[in-house]
């Protein structure tokens, strides 16, 4: 059990790199590996990490979290946030098990209804349910040949005990520099909105792994994370807020109506502007944060504007100014 991310992160990236059990070379990527590993977030709202050798890119999670509320596949917004995760695209326009959203908030094929709106539709009718599993890794995904992009997430289950909805997280397989992070966040933010819908208090959110495994190649980032987390005195810490009880499908699609526009330099906001659009106080921070990017991307800005950052979260301003100089002023 960890107050936060960052505790279960530097925990597992000790015992991956001090207790690894084997060196693997699957499909030409030298690991070490830990086999079965989990750990519990009492309060899974504290998702960020806040490490100077990190360099957490709270835009991209933020648009990763919200691609996945829309139920999307499509690289032209995620990739503009990761270009690299264009090569996991069978076909330059979509991608394939890793668009988890695309599996959860859709209908099944034959089906009218997403599985996340019929579980939440038996969770709502089945006191203390167990069945509110949302399966993701697919056995089609086994008859791929060559498969270059297989679901990593083998399913969400979600557990309304006691006025709280819990969360268990199962994934195959999990790169613990690169791939946790960002799972977590978005996977949190998932269960947080689910439990919004149903009119749940947040419950907790325990993560299970198969195959726990830091990549050769990034071992020297990780003795430096390592190393800053020994020698630091005092962990950063900002709590981070409750996203809106008024939060609805509605909502993801108004925020990501701002989000296109920001991406594709259609209109450029001011912190006042962002403070009087459609969306309540919780998502502009979202706003802000592709506000900040546009900039980055278009503006070809060596300062981002002062009044956008100074309206952030300090943890997402923190996070901005530790990874991209625009933005540490
Ligand atoms: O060969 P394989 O399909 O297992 O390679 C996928 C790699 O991406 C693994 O190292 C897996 O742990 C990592 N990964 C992750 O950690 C991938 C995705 C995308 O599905 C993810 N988390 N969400």
């Amino acid at each position: 059990t960890f107050r936060s991310i960052e505790g279960a992160y530097l925990a597992l990236l000790k015992l991956a790199t001090d207790e690894h059990e084997h060196h693997i070379a699957a499909r030409g990527n030298e690991a070490r590996e830990v086999i079965g590993v989990g750990f519990r977030l009492p309060d899974p709202r504290q998702r960020l990490p806040y490490l100077a050798t990190r360099k957490t890119n709270p835009i991209f999670q933020f648009a990763e979290a919200l691609w996945y509320l829309a139920g999307r596949r499509d690289l032209e917004m995620i990739s503009y946030y990761a270009p690299s995760m264009r090569a996991g695209s069978p076909d330059g326009v979509n991608l394939g098990g890793s668009a988890y959203g695309y599996t959860l908030f859709n209908p099944a094929v034959g089906d009218t209804v997403s599985p996340f709106d019929r579980v939440l539709e038996l969770l709502r009718t089945e006191t203390d349910s167990k069945r509110g599993y949302l399966p993701v890794f697919s056995p089609a995904e086994l008859a791929v040949g060559d498969n270059p992009d297989m679901a990593c997430l083998a399913g969400l289950y979600l557990l309304a005990r006691g006025g709280r909805l819990h969360m268990v997280c199962n994934m195959r397989a999990n790169d613990l520099d690169c791939g946790l992070l960002s799972d977590v966040f978005s996977f949190t933010m998932i269960q947080e909105y689910a439990a919004v819908q149903l009119g749940l208090e947040l419950g907790t959110y325990t993560h299970f792994i198969g195959s726990a495994h830091v990549n050769d190649r990034n071992a020297e980032r990780v003795r430096k994370v390592l190393a800053e987390a020994d020698m630091r005195s005092l962990p950063q810490h900002f709590p981070f807020p409750a996203m809106s009880a008024e939060t609805t499908p509605a909502t993801i699609r108004q925020v990501l109506e701002h989000e296109e526009l920001l991406r594709t330099n259609k209109v450029q906001y001011s912190a006042d502007d962002i403070a009087h659009l459609d969306v309540d106080v919780y998502w502009q921070q979202a706003v802000l944060l592709f506000e900040v990017y546009r900039q980055i991307e278009h503006d070809n800005t060596d300062t981002v504007s002062r009044d956008v950052l100074d309206a952030l979260h300090p943890g997402l301003r923190w996070l901005l100014q530790h990874r991209w100089p625009p933005c540490a002023t």
